[in-house]
């Protein structure tokens, strides 16, 4: 397992974090996830074998995020 903190943009309520929190989670080999709203960050450990960080990315996008770093 690796840990990754993603900088992401748009959340900005409880709605989103648990949207977020969702998307991620529901990744193969995602564990971990933690939506910092204030920092605007999402920290989460994942298996790289199992779902790419691109993986990762996109699934934040696709709830409707900007993934930024
Ligand atoms: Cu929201």
């Amino acid at each position: 397992m690796e840990k990754k903190v993603l900088k992401v943009e748009g959340m900005s309520c409880e709605h989103c974090v648990k949207a977020v929190t969702g998307a991620v989670s529901a990744l193969p080999g995602l564990a971990d996830v933690a939506v910092d709203l204030k920092g605007g960050t999402v920290a989460f450990s994942f298996d790289p074998a199992k779902a790419p960080i691109e993986t990762v990315k996109a699934a934040i996008v696709d709830a409707g995020y900007e993934v930024v770093g």
